[in-house]
């Protein structure tokens, strides 16, 4: 007999799905988020028979039940854990533990994929194309590869995911991979995910005008409250709003903070570190701790939002040879102007401020940063136009 934990989202539900399709009747799935992993390791070792094999897919134990678990398997060693965040590289110092946050070729790993590689390799599974094909999407899914590659179809299979409960989603998938040659969505799951990424469209659009800008222990963040759709969120605020470090979601309702990053530079699993929680450079996670609710809600409630940059100019527009208006909710009036080859200023209510920056990618940066600000709208720059002409 098998047991596998795993966690709740697509890829840990992938892993579900795999572990049912080598194992059937004889492996018992349960599905965790990151705080109820610990009591089933901790129910499994009690309660569980000695010759059931446990594995462990996309989450990693507490240093508690790290213990117990080696003491298990130095007895048993009936123990495997699969996983790829970097968050639990240390659990490679264990026979038990296989973390690997790329592949031997460079590719970005996912629990799916590791696992799927691991029951092939054991002759557990036979991989077929459906199931090959599957599995490649839940990995660019989970590691947002897909957006990079168009991999539209992989975004899709995670909406469907949320579409319906687990236990369907997992049955409907089952009887797909084990009856298809190739993976794909019927008619009716096409019509329903249309209208699902409308919706997401819609949701997305709203936050977007919900954001507020604010320095957190060290780094600018953007905060927004919503409940759904955290990585196509953070992903297309973070495009929008690209002067910010990174995104803070705030579930107020299941008291939880996710972050998400776009920038290279940027480590969020940091950030989620500094709260107790862990995660991905490039996302991340941690509970609403009296500390991250005192920060992220309390001192960002009274914000008014961002605006977004005027999208329908045709004469403030970036980079223009007469310099690009920007304001704020102070009314500021801020220009970024060329000043010789390669060069930008800014003047903030006619005074000059900053350095000079050498792209005007580095200046738009920089206001925006300083002030809080977003480019003006035609109108407004038309205005400051006719003003100083009449002065
Ligand atoms: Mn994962």
């Amino acid at each position: 007999m098998y047991t596998l934990l795993t966690h709740t989202d697509l890829d840990g539900v992938g892993c579900g799905i795999l572990a049912k399709l080598a194992f059937d009747q004889k492996v018992k799935v349960r599905y965790n988020s990151i705080a109820s992993l610990n009591h089933e390791i901790e129910f499994f070792l009690e309660n569980g028979s000695k010759d059931t094999f446990l594995f462990i897919t996309d989450l990693s134990p507490n240093t508690e039940n790290e213990a117990k678990l080696n003491e298990f398997y130095s007895k048993n060693g009936n123990v495997q854990l699969i996983d790829h965040h970097k968050t639990a590289l240390h659990l490679n110092d264990y026979e038990w533990g296989y973390v690997l946050t790329e592949d031997d070729q460079g590719q970005l790993a996912s629990a799916t994929s590791l696992f799927f590689h691991y029951l092939v390799d054991r002759g557990l599974l036979a991989a077929t194309d459906a199931i090959a094909e599957f599995v490649e999407m839940v990995r660019q899914y989970d590691t947002w590869e897909w957006e990079k590659n168009g991999n539209r179809q992989a975004h899709q299979l995670n909406s469907l995911f949320f579409l319906v409960s687990i236990d369907e989603f997992e049955e409907m998938m089952i009887r797909r991979l084990q009856t298809s040659d190739h993976f794909d969505f019927d008619d009716f799951e096409k019509k329903l995910l249309r209208m699902e990424e409308e919706k997401i469209e819609r949701y997305i659009r709203r936050k977007k005008r919900e954001l507020v800008q604010k320095e957190i222990e060290g780094r600018l963040a953007g905060v927004v409250f919503a409940e759904s759709y955290h990585s196509e969120l953070g992903n297309e605020l973070g495009k929008e709003y690209e002067q910010l470090d990174y995104i803070a979601i705030v579930n107020i309702g299941g008291k939880k903070i996710a972050f998400r990053t776009i920038h290279d530079y940027m480590d969020v699993s940091a950030v989620a570190g500094q709260f107790g929680g862990g995660g991905h450079e490039k996302a991340s996670g941690c509970s609403l701790s009296a500390d991250a609710y005192h920060l992220f809600v309390e001192g960002t409630f009274h914000l008014e939002p961002l605006r977004e940059d005027a999208k329908r100019n045709r004469f403030n527009v970036k980079k223009s040879s007469f310099g690009t208006l920007y304001t704020n909710h102070k009314k500021d009036i801020i220009l970024l102007t060329p000043l010789s080859e390669g060069s930008w200023g800014i003047e903030k209510n006619k005074e000059e401020v900053g350095d000079i920056f050498l792209s005007f990618h580095e200046g738009e940066r920089y206001l925006k940063r300083a002030f809080t600000a977003w480019l003006a709208r035609d109108e407004q720059f038309v205005d400051y136009l006719m003003k100083e002409a009449k002065k």
